[in-house]
């Protein structure tokens, strides 16, 4: 399913008029921010920027991993922590509209999400995951984009403004591109993903300089954390495609890992030669926080919706759980005889 307000002459006009009043803009993504949370957000507010709006501000639910903290504009960013609560819902209640970038559940904003839902403030969503609430007053929403930063491109070029996409807008934009698509190679890399890159390189993004910071900027111990992880944590069941690793809170601590340390380990799952669907189980703050990737059809958005309270993208979901580790990891394996049809018949 796909909605651009854009493509509504209806909606478009409200825009036009709600943007045309608007003083204060907040935006905001999704807790524990990735790439395309920011990216999106971040590409936005350079692009907003340029209006003579009182006050545009970036809001985040969560404080952000290292790996982002060379974003241009990222300095800006007020997070939704103890130290400026206050400020951020003072700035959310006197927003007259609100940008949702990444997320189309409310819950997804975390302690933000009753300010941001119950402010007066007109919300408009841009994004990308599968079953979208229906918080937003317009939408600008397609499930088959590769990221949230593609859907965001294509916005300022349908409001006619592709040439406010400067090198920092378009620097934050390949950021979402790049880390959602798995660097190009993921299902949703379209030929319009490539076509969008290539304007985002004519407007001076310089890729090596983005993949580096993004992957080549990694702390001692994160790389030994991940060693760590694969020779003693990881188990491959290869009658089911299957792989899994589960991380205590006491793993994470004496590995020093920081928020976002744990981020993409994933992925090496499904780099196993006849993996199909790859998850990572972490304890953490008293909850088990779930990560599932997938390849082809196996839907990963279903697992994590019908059994671990979560959701996403098809070969990308996130979900969670109450049970202890070990429970989590039983209920798990449990459910995979059930699986075994799908996991194992997928087409080439
Ligand atoms: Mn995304």
């Amino acid at each position: 399913m796909i909605e651009f307000f854009t493509d509504s002459k209806e909606k478009l006009d409200l825009y036009k008029d709600w943007i045309g009043k608007a003083k204060n803009i907040v935006i905001t993504s999704h807790q524990n921010p990735d790439g395309d949370a920011f990216g999106s957000g971040l590409g936005l507010w350079g692009y907003l920027k340029q209006f003579s709006f009182e006050n545009v501000t970036f809001i985040s639910p969560t404080d952000y991993a290292d790996f982002l903290a060379w974003m241009p504009g990222i300095e800006h960013i007020v997070v939704f922590d103890n130290k400026n609560k206050a400020t951020a819902n003072e700035l959310i209640e006197n927003a007259d509209l609100i940008f949702c970038c990444d997320f189309s559940s409310g819950s997804r904003m975390k302690d933000m999400k009753d300010n941001v839902l119950n402010s007066k403030a007109k919300k408009i969503i841009i994004d990308h995951h599968e079953q979208p609430e229906s918080f937003g007053d317009l939408m600008f929403w397609n499930q088959h984009a590769s990221s949230t930063c593609e859907l965001v491109f294509q916005m300022i070029h349908k409001l006619g403004h592709g040439n406010l996409i400067n090198i920092d807008v378009a620097t934050c934009l390949y950021t979402g591109l790049l880390t959602d698509t798995g660097s190009f190679k993921f299902d949703a890399t379209s030929p319009e993903v490539h076509l969008i890159a290539s304007q985002l390189l004519a407007a001076g993004v310089v890729p090596s300089v983005i993949h580096r910071n993004l992957f080549d900027n990694n702390p001692f111990e994160k790389l030994q954390f991940l060693g760590y992880i694969l020779i003693k944590k990881m188990t491959f069941l290869p009658e089911y495609g299957v792989c899994y690793i589960s991380v205590t809170e006491k793993e994470l601590q004496k590995f020093n890992s920081r928020s976002g340390d744990t981020e993409g380990i994933v992925n090496y799952g499904l780099s196993i030669k006849g993996a199909v669907m790859s998850a990572i189980f972490i304890e953490k703050e008293g909850i088990i926080k779930i990560s599932f990737r997938s390849i082809k059809d196996f839907s990963v958005a279903d697992l994590a919706r019908d059994y671990f309270e979560g959701g996403g993208h098809k070969n990308a979901a996130g979900g969670r759980s109450n049970l202890s580790l070990e429970e989590t990891v039983q209920k798990f394996l449990t459910l995979l005889p059930y699986l075994k049809t799908q996991l194992v018949l997928q087409p080439n």
